[in-house]
């Protein structure tokens, strides 16, 4: 059974501007088709108790619970002074990982941020040490900021030994999409695009590090359709045949990457889906020539962040109840970003071209923290790390060399 929980679309004009392939704003132009909707939700209407069943047979109770503290013993001595990049610092996951890094201790913390003021009032709310951190503005929605984030990264003469692409949006409630000024749906270029052209520009600084070099891209199980959390709801991570990529960079007014019509939801997972496909080309191009191990993680439900600033108010209220108690998949942001920073530097997480994720003995379940210590679902929150399988679309060798020729092409590579 599956849940669906798209908006129904109905085609309007909108006028929008459009952009070429180079990045220059041209002149707007109407568009039909893909881009309005008229809101109507279809709520699932029920859960599949017995899918969930199977999701929760791995499930491990544990009354253990240890502070959420990274204890730095869990980084290798050569694993001090890292310099680590991290995008979307200033919130959620990424400001929780800069928090884990910085009780480990050993690293300095590039926040790669849209909001400066805001990221430096994290540091402070943190109590990051003022030597231990820097703040460089960086703007996924354009392919300039990324260059310029590069040029003034390297202008600062640091060695990088970690590049942790983390931010992203989720989009499910708006109507019609939004474009970036490259002329690409928001969440295909910062979730997706952006990350790759950073990744890309800073391949050889990292493969310069001799501390342990690695490129982080999050992933999540909503992009992966080979589990229950990716798998059982609507809509489903799907990039098609790339249609709707090749045509937005041949500047035409596709939202999707799979050509079809909009669905916000859908652009997210796609883009989840793209990110761990990704690592797994990124593995397979570099590593060998480079020794960069590269990743991808699935943090488990951290149901309370930002992320989820489109959801209606009772959906944040309620998504972390349903996360805790029904599917398990729970995880608080604390706990996530110990489990980004043990990617970003634990031994636990050396091996490359690994997809991450946890399973057994949850340390919290948030202010609920019931007895039983935590009930978990299928790679949702638990505190041992395992090598996730990635869907067989995600592994789609022929799917992936041509997710990364079309987006070397989009971001001006080619
Ligand atoms: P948040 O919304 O809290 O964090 C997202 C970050 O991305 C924010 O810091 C935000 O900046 C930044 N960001 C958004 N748009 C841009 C932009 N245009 N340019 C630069 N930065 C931008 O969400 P999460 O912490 O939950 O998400 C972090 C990662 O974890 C994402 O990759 C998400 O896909 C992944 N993930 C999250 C899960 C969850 O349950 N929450 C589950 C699985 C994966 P600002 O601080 O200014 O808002
Ligand atoms: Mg989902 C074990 C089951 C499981 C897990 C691990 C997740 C993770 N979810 C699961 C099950 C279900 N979810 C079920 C049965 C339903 C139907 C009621 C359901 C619904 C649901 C919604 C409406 N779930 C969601 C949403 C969102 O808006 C979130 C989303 O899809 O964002 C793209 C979401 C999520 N569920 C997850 C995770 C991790 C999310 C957050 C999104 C992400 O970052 O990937």
């Amino acid at each position: 059974m599956a849940f669906s929980m798209k908006t129904t679309a109905n085609a309007r004009v909108q006028v929008k501007q459009q952009a070429s392939r180079n990045g220059r704003i041209a002149a707007a132009r109407p568009v039909a088709k893909h881009v309005s909707l008229s809101a109507r939700r279809q709520v699932a209407s029920g859960l599949n108790t017995n899918t969930l069943a199977k999701a929760n047979v791995r499930a491990s109770i544990s009354s253990n619970r240890s502070p959420l503290v990274v204890s730095a013993s869990i980084f290798s001595k050569k694993d001090k002074n890292r310099t680590v990049i991290i995008t979307g610092a200033s919130s959620g996951l990424g400001k929780a990982t800069v928090a884990a890094l910085n009780n480990a201790g050993g690293h300095h913390i590039v926040m790669a941020v849209r909001d400066a003021a805001k990221a430096e009032q994290v540091a402070q709310e943190l109590g990051l040490p003022a030597k231990s951190y820097s703040i460089l503005e960086l703007q996924l929605d354009s392919f300039e900021s990324v260059k310029t984030f590069v040029r003034k990264f390297k202008a600062t003469g640091r060695q990088l030994d970690c590049l942790c692409c983390n931010a992203a949006v989720y989009l499910p409630n708006q109507p019609v999409p939004t474009f970036t000024p490259d002329g690409y749906e928001e969440s295909v270029q910062v979730n997706h695009l952006s990350h790759f052209l950073l990744c890309r520009l800073l391949m050889a600084d990292l493969a310069k590090s001799k501390n342990d070099p690695r490129m982080i891209i999050v992933g999540s199980i909503t992009g992966n359709t080979n589990t229950v959390g990716g798998g059982a709801v609507a809509p489903f991570a799907n990039l098609g045949d790339l249609k709707g990529l090749e045509a937005m960079i041949d500047g035409e007014q596709k939202s999707m990457m799979d050509g079809k019509e909009y669905w916000g939801a859908k652009c997210y997972k796609d883009s989840k889906l793209a990110n761990m496909m990704t690592v797994l080309q990124l593995h397979d191009r570099y590593h060998e020539d480079t020794g960069i191990t590269f990743s991808s993680m699935y943090p488990g439900c951290i149901a309370e962040t930002a992320l989820f600033r489109q959801k209606r108010g009772w959906f944040r209220w309620f998504f972390p109840i349903f996360m805790k108690f029904v599917t398990g998949g729970y995880v608080s942001q604390e706990e996530a970003g110990e489990r980004l920073a043990q990617v970003v530097s634990s031994e636990d997480c050396s091996e490359s071209g690994v997809y991450w994720a946890w399973n057994g003995g949850a340390k919290t379940v948030g202010w609920y923290d019931f007895s039983m210590g935590g009930v978990r679902g299928a790679g949702g929150a638990g505190g041992k790390v395992f090598k996730c399988n990635p869907s067989a679309e995600c592994r789609d060798k022929v799917l992936g060399d041509k997710l990364w020729e079309l987006s070397e092409e989009a971001v001006g590579m080619t």
